[in-house]
């Protein structure tokens, strides 16, 4: 029996280990990464966001596009020993490949954090609402005002929740860059963000980016937010 139960064990720690990487991960972990860089798998299975992404979306979002930015980073990195924090605080003295590819692997890596398809994650802790209403009056506010910055992204980019020094607040970046970076003008620790490539909707959404960022409310990992919230709160001034 008490075999049986050591196999049942090891069994149930090989199948949980893609999900603890993942739920294991802090803006403190994403900031130390360093080459070579390497693609994790996918936090939860592809078709279970199928309630706002669409499955092929998310395979060759994840597969090829993300993909592509982790092999491009390791070409372009040269010797460049540093952490991909070391590299953004000074992104504006790296080449235009290492800022595309480098910003490419971290915002990735950081949206499929904080998306799930679990009921259990998409429930808003009361510490983070309480947050999002002190800054943004109400948490329907907030999602409007978020939205509205993602529609205004001119092109391809990203739009970001971030913790500045004085609170919450809602930035979009172009291409790759993130509010980490020193060529961001207002930066700070990211919470929660959207991608507004059009290839993170065209499948499914065509050019309707607004009904995108309507549905991706649906699958927020709003367990994650809370999480890097409170982590965001302890860490240094960018
Ligand atoms: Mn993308």
């Amino acid at each position: 029996m008490k075999i049986i139960n050591l196999f049942l064990v090891s069994i149930a720690t090989i199948i949980a280990l893609p999900t603890l990487a993942a739920t294991d991960l802090t803006l403190k972990s994403l900031n130390e990464l360093k080459a070579p860089f390497t693609l994790a798998p996918l936090p939860y299975p592809a078709n279970s966001l199928e309630v706002a992404f669409d499955e092929l979306t998310m395979t060759t979002h994840h597969s090829k596009h993300h993909q592509a930015y982790v092999d491009n980073l390791n070409k372009n990195i040269g010797d460049n020993k540093g952490t991909l924090l070391d590299i953004f605080k000074n992104m504006s003295k790296q080449t235009p490949a290492v800022r595309n590819n480098g910003g490419g692997h971290w915002n990735h890596a950081f949206f499929w954090s904080i998306l799930s398809g679990n009921k259990n994650d998409q429930t808003i802790p009361k510490k983070l609402l309480k947050d999002i209403e002190t800054q943004f009056k109400s948490l329907e506010n907030f999602q409007a005002e978020f939205e509205k910055a993602g529609l205004a992204q001119f092109g391809s980019g990203w739009v970001w929740l971030i913790r500045t020094q004085t609170g919450l607040a809602i930035v979009a970046t172009p291409y790759q860059d993130n509010p980490i970076m020193d060529v961001t003008a207002t930066r700070g620790w990211p919470i929660l963000a959207a991608d507004v490539w059009e290839h993170a909707y065209y499948i499914r959404y065509q050019n309707r980016r607004a009904d995108y960022l309507k549905n991706y409310w649906k699958v927020v990992n709003w367990r994650m937010v809370d999480r890097y919230n409170e982590e965001a709160k302890a860490l240094p001034k960018l």
